[in-house]
C-alpha cells in the first residue's frame, strides 16, 4: 500500500494533469489564428488585459503562441501609445456591442489603420505578463527577441498612461470609463454613475444577453450610461482633453498593475542591458501616490474621483490588489481585511469581488460579489511573494479545482463555488493551467 502522503501527491498530480489537459482544450478552442478570444459567444474579439492573463498560461505550453498573442495585441497600439481595450474581429461585428461600427476607429487621428479597435483601454498588466512569459522559457524568449520587441511598445504604452491619463495631476492614471477598470459594474463607480446621463444616441443592442443571464450582467440603464460615456469619449476624438468629461476615476487595481508593470519593465531593461532605474522610480511614485486612496476604516484601498477629489468608501477586490506592491505600507491591514468578514471570512473558496458585509453584495452578479479567477490568482501571487505559501496554495488549489469542476466559468459564488457567467472562459483556463505548473515546479 502507498503511504498517505505519497497517495495524496499522486492524486494531486493526476488532478493537475486533468486540469492542464482541459485548460489547454479550452484555450485551443478559443484560439483564432493570431489571438485568443475570451469566450467564443459572449466575447468574440481580442480583449487587452485578458490577453495578458491568457499569454501567461499559454507560455507554459507554447511560448510561441504566447508571443503571437502579445504581437496581435500590439498591432492595435495607437500612435499616442494607448493599447486598446478591444481589437475587433471584422467578421463578428453583429455579435458584440459596442463593436467596430460604433467606434469607427480608423477615422480617428492616431489610430492604427490595419485593424479596428475600441478607443478605451484596460488595466496595464502587459509588462508584468511579458516578463513572466520570458521567465517561463528564457532561452526561447531570447531566440525570438521577445523582450527586444516588446520593451519599446510597453514603454510607449506606459508613457500614455503616466502622461495623458494623469488627469488629476496626482501621479496616478485615471480611467475614463468603467470598462477601463476591467471591473465594469463594481460598486466603486456607483456614485459617479448617478451623475451620468443614460440617454445615449446609439440604439441599445444587448447581444451579451444571449450568452449570460440578465441577472448576472449589468442592467439596461447601466448600459445606457456606458454607451453615453463611450459616445462622448469617441466624439471628442478619444483625445483625453475634454475639460468637462464626467468620469475620471483613480482606481487602485489599475494603478497597482501600472506600478507592478513598471517594476517588470525595470527587470526587462536590466535583462536587455539597459538602465532600469527610471522604471523603479516611477513604480515608487505610483506606490506613494496610492497612499491617498487608502481608507483606514475599511482596511483597504479604494477609488478616488479626480473631478472633485472625493474618495469612495467601499471595500472591493480592487482595493486589495495593492498587496502585490513590494513597498506599500499597509500589508498587515490588507491581510486582515482579506481574511476578515468582508472577504474570505474563514469560509470562502476564492476572494469575493465585493465586501460580503455590504447590504447590496450579490454573489451571482458580475463584479458586485462573485469571485473571479484572475483576481484570486493575483492575490495568490501576492501571498506567495509575502511568504504566505499555504494561503497561496489554498487559493491556487481552488482555482484549478473549481475551473475543472464547472467547465471553466467566468466567475463563481465565493462560498459555494456555483458557476456564473459564460463557460469555457479563456483567462479561467489560462490561470488554472498556470497554477498547475507552479504546483508541479519546485
Ligand atoms: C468584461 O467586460 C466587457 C467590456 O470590456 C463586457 O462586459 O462586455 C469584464 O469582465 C472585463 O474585465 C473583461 O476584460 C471582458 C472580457 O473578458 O469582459
Amino acid at each position: 500500500m502507498m503511504p498517505g502522503n505519497v497517495r495524496a501527491e499522486a492524486d494531486q498530480a493526476e488532478l493537475d494533469a486533468r486540469i492542464a489537459a482541459r485548460s489547454i482544450a479550452v484555450l485551443e478552442a478559443n484560439w483564432r489564428k493570431t489571438h485568443t478570444v475570451p469566450a467564443a459567444g459572449l466575447y468574440p474579439h481580442q480583449w487587452s488585459w485578458d490577453s495578458s492573463f491568457i499569454a501567461v498560461g499559454l507560455s507554459r505550453v507554447s511560448p510561441r503562441r504566447a508571443g503571437q498573442e502579445m504581437d496581435a495585441l500590439f498591432a492595435g497600439q495607437w500612435e499616442d501609445g494607448r493599447l486598446p481595450q478591444i481589437i475587433f474581429d471584422p467578421h463578428r461585428d453583429q455579435d458584440y456591442a459596442p463593436g467596430a461600427s460604433f467606434w469607427q476607429s480608423r477615422k480617428i487621428p492616431g489610430s492604427p489603420k490595419q485593424v479596428d479597435t475600441a478607443g478605451l483601454v484596460q488595466p496595464p498588466n502587459h509588462a508584468w505578463a511579458v516578463w513572466k512569459i520570458h521567465q517561463a522559457d528564457p532561452a526561447e524568449s531570447r531566440r525570438r527577441s521577445f523582450l527586444e520587441r516588446n520593451y519599446p511598445r510597453l514603454v510607449h504604452w506606459h508613457e500614455y498612461l503616466s502622461g495623458r491619463r494623469d488627469r488629476g495631476g496626482s501621479g496616478l492614471a485615471c480611467i475614463v470609463h468603467p470598462w477601463e477598470s476591467g471591473t465594469d459594474n463594481s460598486p466603486l463607480w456607483d456614485t459617479v454613475m448617478t451623475r451620468i446621463p443614460a440617454d445615449c444616441k446609439t440604439t441599445l443592442d444587448r447581444p451579451d444577453l444571449q450568452h449570460a443571464d440578465a441577472g448576472e450582467r449589468p442592467s439596461q440603464k447601466e448600459y445606457g450610461k456606458y454607451f453615453w460615456m463611450a459616445e462622448r469619449y469617441r466624439d471628442h476624438g478619444c483625445d483625453d482633453a475634454d475639460p468637462d468629461y464626467p468620469f475620471l476615476m483613480e482606481d487602485p487595481l489599475f494603478n497597482t498593475l501600472l506600478a507592478v508593470s513598471e517594476l517588470a519593465l525595470a527587470d526587462i531593461a536590466t535583462e536587455l542591458g539597459l538602465p532600469g532605474e527610471a522604471h523603479r522610480d516611477r513604480a515608487q511614485r505610483i506606490t506613494t501616490a496610492l497612499e491617498e486612496l487608502y481608507v483606514a476604516e475599511l482596511g483597504c484601498y479604494s477609488a478616488r474621483d479626480a473631478t472633485d477629489g472625493s474618495v469612495v468608501h467601499k471595500a472591493t477586490i480592487n482595493g486589495l490588489i495593492p498587496l502585490l506592491l513590494p513597498d506599500q505600507v499597509h500589508t498587515q491591514a490588507l491581510l486582515e481585511t482579506l481574511n476578515g468578514p468582508r472577504f474570505m471570512n474563514g469560509n470562502a473558496l476564492m476572494v469575493p469581488s465585493y465586501d460580503a458585509t455590504a447590504e447590496d453584495h450579490n454573489p451571482a452578479l458580475y463584479w458586485r460579489g462573485p469571485a473571479w479567477f484572475n483576481m484570486s490568482w493575483m492575490v495568490a501571487e501576492a501571498l506567495e511573494r509575502l511568504g504566505l505559501t499555504e494561503e497561496a496554495a489554498f487559493l491556487r488549489g481552488n482555482i484549478g479545482r473549481l475551473a475543472l469542476e464547472h467547465d471553466f466559468p467566468e466567475y463563481v459564488d465565493p462560498w459555494t463555488g456555483a458557476a456564473h457567467g459564460t463557460r469555457s472562459f479563456s483567462w479561467t483556463a489560462a490561470l488554472a493551467l498556470e497554477t498547475t505548473y507552479v504546483r508541479s515546479t519546485p
